[in-house]
Formats: C-alpha cells, sequence, structure tokens
C-alpha cells in the first residue's frame, strides 16, 4: 500500500529509487496513471519550486528532486499514453546563439516538465533560424522560451521575436525571457510577452500562456 503525499515526499527529496518503487507500487494497485502524475509527481515538483522561490532550498535540491521524478516518469508514461493522458500544452525553449550556458535553461525545462508541458529543447546557441524551424517542425507550440546568460548574446534575443514577426507566426506564440543578465523591464522593451527571474516562476508563468 502506497500514497500519493509519500510519492510527492519522495520527488521532493530527490528520493530517485523509492519514489520509483512508489510509482510501481501505485500502478500495482491499479491507481490511475494521470492521479499518480498530478497527484503525486507534479504536486511534488510544484512544493519543491514554491520551496525554490522563497529560497528555501536550492539548485541542487532541484535537480535532484527532478531526476527523481524523471526516473518515476519513465515508469509512468508507456501507462500515460494507454490512459491518454495529455500533457497540458507544449513549448519551445534554448539558450539564444553564441551563448553556450545552459544549467539555467535545463532547470527551467525541468520545472516546465515538472508542471506538466511538455518541453521541446532546441539545445543551446541557437539561431533564429532554428527557432524559428523548431516552430514549424511544431506548431501546436504555444511558447517559446528565449534563455540568455550573457550580455553580449541576450540582445539576439529581440532578432529572435522580429523574426517570427516578419514571418507572420509572431502572434501564435508567446514568448518568455530569463537569464541572468534579463530583466522585466528589457523584456517589454524587446517586445517579449513575459520574464521570469527564476525556474519555478517560469513554468508558472508557461502554464498561464498555456491556459490563456
Ligand atoms: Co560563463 N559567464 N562564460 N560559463 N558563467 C557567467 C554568466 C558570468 C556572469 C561570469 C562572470 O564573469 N562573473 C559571465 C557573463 C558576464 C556578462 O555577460 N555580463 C560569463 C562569461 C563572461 C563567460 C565566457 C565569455 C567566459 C570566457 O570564455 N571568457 C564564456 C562564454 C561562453 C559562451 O556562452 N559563448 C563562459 C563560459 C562558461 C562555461 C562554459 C565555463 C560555464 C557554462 C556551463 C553550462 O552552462 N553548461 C559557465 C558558467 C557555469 C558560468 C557561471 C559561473 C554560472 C552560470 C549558471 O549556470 N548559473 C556564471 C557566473 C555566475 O552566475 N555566478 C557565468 C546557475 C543557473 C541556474 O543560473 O543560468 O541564471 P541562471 O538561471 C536561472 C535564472 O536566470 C532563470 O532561471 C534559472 C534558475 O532559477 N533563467 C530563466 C535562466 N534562463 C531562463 C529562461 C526563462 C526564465 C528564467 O524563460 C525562458
Amino acid at each position: 500500500m502506497a500514497t500519493f503525499q509519500e510519492l510527492s515526499e519522495a520527488i521532493q527529496k530527490g528520493q530517485a529509487p523509492k519514489a520509483k518503487e512508489i510509482t510501481q507500487t501505485l500502478l500495482g494497485e491499479k491507481k490511475p496513471a494521470g492521479e499518480i502524475l498530478n497527484k503525486g509527481l507534479l504536486d511534488g515538483m510544484d512544493k519543491i519550486g514554491q520551496r525554490f522561490k522563497a529560497n528555501e532550498v536550492y539548485i541542487p535540491e532541484v535537480l535532484i528532486a527532478a531526476r527523481a521524478m524523471n526516473a518515476s516518469m519513465d515508469i509512468l508514461k508507456p501507462e500515460l499514453v494507454k490512459a491518454g493522458v495529455k500533457p497540458i500544452g507544449k513549448i519551445l525553449i534554448g539558450t539564444v546563439k553564441g551563448d553556450l550556458h545552459d544549467i539555467g535553461k535545463n532547470l527551467v525545462k525541468m520545472m516546465a516538465q515538472g508542471a506538466g508541458i511538455e518541453v521541446i529543447d532546441c539545445g543551446i546557441d541557437v539561431s533564429p533560424d532554428k527557432f524559428l524551424q523548431a516552430f514549424k517542425d511544431n506548431p501546436d507550440a504555444k511558447a517559446v522560451g528565449l534563455s540568455a546568460l550573457l550580455t553580449t548574446t541576450m540582445t539576439g534575443m529581440k532578432e529572435i521575436i522580429d523574426r517570427f514577426e516578419k514571418e507572420g507566426l509572431r502572434k501564435k506564440v508567446k514568448f518568455m525571457v530569463g537569464g541572468a543578465p534579463l530583466t522585466d523591464q528589457y523584456a517589454k522593451e524587446i517586445g517579449a510577452d513575459g520574464y521570469a527571474p527564476d525556474a519555478a516562476s517560469a513554468a508558472d508563468k508557461f502554464k498561464a500562456f498555456l491556459r490563456a
């Protein structure tokens, strides 16, 4: 016998083997895969995200929680597919051209996945062309997340947004920007739809974009 709360707690503590075991037990007890996802895995990631925002835990704790979630997701995914449980929406994410920093981008990706969002990761050093192509390949994506860590590369974000505008695609997606040198003010100046200072806030904003 296992509970969703135990699963949520194992995720928050980053206990990957335990989280996997509980997921397996819950499936064995015929608990619906969607409930295991929402009340166990996503609840755990949501709580660790709130604690991260409140500075009660730091990046390593979030990373190990995400690792525990991914381990459980490997077991749960086939059951979710069978049950027809769909992600709440799809987004694209990448670090902009000339920029190789991906630790923050990966954290945003993990928190977004932890919020039930399907994330297409375009990687690092991503040119406007590559973002555009990724959107053409995934026209159901509703948002694009741009990350930059360098003052010299953050200027490339506007180029990407302008490129989507030129192609007549700007209205189809919301743009969110983030990374250490970014500010809300800068996001507004370049015509982005949002800015998030950290990964947990980014996941919240992506969720809001997808619900809109
Ligand atoms: Co570089 N680096 N680095 N670096 N590096 C910085 C960023 C720097 C501030 C160091 C310094 O000088 N004090 C400085 C930038 C200065 C500036 O532009 N103002 C710098 C520099 C100069 C460089 C090089 C140019 C150094 C050189 O070669 N001379 C070079 C550039 C390479 C390139 O990109 N072309 C370089 C290289 C590297 C490494 C490869 C060695 C490595 C990156 C490894 C990797 O990412 N895989 C590296 C690292 C690790 C850093 C520091 C030390 C740490 C960055 C980091 O990962 N932080 C950094 C100094 C520092 O910050 N103390 C530094 C942790 C991460 C979780 O935070 O990415 O801010 P962050 O993400 C946060 C938020 O910003 C937000 O959420 C995250 C979590 O809450 N967020 C988003 C991020 N993306 C978001 C997107 C969103 C929303 C929120 O929506 C889409």
